[in-house]
């Protein structure tokens, strides 16, 4: 992409409310407009991060076994007066009516209409276990919306429900959730610690949210220091084998970790103090096991073998796809701007051309932007008749990880410079060198 033919509105002023660093860097990169309180376009720079992270957590879904589909954000009342949340819901559900005066609402969450979609095709035990899952637009008309994407009304989520026969599978449907999390949450480059957590007003008693430690984030949370240090790494997965995804789940859930929701001061105390840790965190997901609480009440059942009828075991299991924007920028930035891991960058490498009007050195640009395009990496080509300390502190500002230096002086030696992003670490290459060093970036 060249800049000059991008749309990157980035911004020297952001208004005084936000305040938090990943609202402020995201208005100044020109990745998000306010559209209204909670609600926001995403612009190109902002809609190519988001894009990526979908893509990591359907990945990582379809992994699991679980299987994609798309369900509408505009909701029928009726399916929700047979659960009995719509009453229960109160405000935060954006109520509308059409034209022939039938309640609808905007979809705050999905378990009616996927028990909906279950009762009407699924009725027998052979069919199970089944999760099936989708990346939808939500609206939560939030009291108190703030923090940018982080907490918005309208909020982009991945959201599984799983359908089991009975307990054990449905345990087995939470744990391949809570690991396939843990490994997607790596991918983007970031610690989610899974802790026990109250379950609100999607109901059950058993639930895990994961967090990102940060000092901005808006829930408090009592945890070990030790799960804080575990990783899944490279680890193999096997899905289909429930004791050794039990087993990986044990090794994450045995430490004390808990939100203040269900935090017990007594466990924590008994804890040795150089162990225990207690700090702020950003939820960017929660799973759920509820049990029957909406195959009863909606009717949802599948015939045993023995011809009785059991209403399905069910969960249901959310990821903030539009917040992890906002978490990963916040574990991820320094004061001059967002640092994106590799896995997420909106571009991977960007080219500063600090002389555009000398003929030799855009040329030079050319055959490089071309080379790195053809290699299919996502390059971003600063082509603007600007000063390169305004090209750098741009590419600093959006986080792009790998930048590439032309000057003229380097031109006529054949040489540019590779510098990282994270480490601020330059080196000279000539062009093939730097072509194949392109080939292992990380
Ligand atoms: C699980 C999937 C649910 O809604 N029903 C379907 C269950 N869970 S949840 O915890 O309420 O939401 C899942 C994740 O969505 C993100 N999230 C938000 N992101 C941005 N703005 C909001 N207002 C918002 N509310 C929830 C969180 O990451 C949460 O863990």
């Amino acid at each position: 992409m060249r800049l000059t033919k991008y749309f990157l509105p980035v911004a020297k002023e952001v208004p005084a409310e936000a305040k938090i660093a990943s609202h402020r860097l995201m208005l100044r990169a020109g990745m998000i407009k306010q559209a209204s309180a909670g609600i926001y376009s995403w612009l190109p720079l902002g809609f190519r991060v988001l894009k990526k992270i979908e893509t990591i957590v359907e990945e990582e879904q379809v992994k699991a076994g679980h299987i994609p589909m798309l369900m509408p954000t505009i909701q029928p009342a009726e399916l929700w007066k047979e659960s009995g949340r719509y009453e229960d819901y109160g405000k935060e559900m954006l109520r509308i009516r059409d034209r022939q005066e039938r309640d609808l609402l905007y979809g705050p969450t999905n378990e009616e209409q996927i028990t909906d979609i279950f009762r009407a095709h699924i009725s027998s035990y052979k069919e199970l276990p089944k999760t099936l899952f989708h990346i939808q637009w939500k609206f939560r008309d939030e009291m108190r919306p703030r923090f940018g994407i982080m907490r918005g009304r309208e909020f982009y989520m991945k959201d599984g429900y799983s359908f089991d026969i009975d307990k054990d599978s449905a345990i087995h449907s939470y744990n391949r959730h809570l690991v396939s999390y843990l490994k997607t949450y790596e991918r983007l480059g970031l610690k989610a610690i899974p802790m026990r957590a109250d379950t609100g007003p999607i109901g059950g008693d058993y639930s895990h949210e994961f967090l990102v430690l940060a000092e901005t984030g808006e829930s408090n949370v009592f945890y070990d220091r030790t799960v804080a240090e575990l990783s899944l790494g490279a680890e193999d997965i096997n899905y289909e084998d429930p004791e050794s995804i039990q087993g990986i789940v044990n090794q994450f859930t045995k430490y004390y970790a808990r939100t203040e929701e269900t935090h017990d001061k007594k466990m924590f105390e008994d804890l040795n103090v150089d162990l225990r840790q207690a700090g702020k965190g950003i939820e960017v997901g929660q799973i759920f096991y509820f049990g029957t609480k909406y195959s009863k009440t909606m009717n949802a059942r599948v015939n045993l073998p023995d011809g009785s009828k059991v209403p399905v075991e069910m969960g249901s299991h959310g990821i903030g796809v539009s917040r992890l924007v906002g978490a990963i920028i916040e574990a991820n930035h320094d004061e001059k701007g967002i640092v994106w891991p590799l896995s997420v960058a909106p571009f991977k490498i960007g080219i500063v051309n600090v002389k555009q009007s000398d003929k030799e050195t855009s040329d030079f640009c050319e055959k490089l932007y071309t080379a790195i395009n053809n290699m299919g990496l996502e390059v971003l080509y600063d082509d603007r008749e600007e000063r390169a300390g305004i090209k750098f502190n741009t590419m600093d500002l959006i986080g792009v990880p790998w930048r590439i230096t032309v000057g003229p002086r380097g031109v006529e030696v054949g040489k540019v410079e590779l510098t990282s992003r994270k480490s601020s670490e330059s080196v000279e290459y000539s062009l093939e060198q730097v072509l194949n060093r392109l080939q292992s970036l990380d």
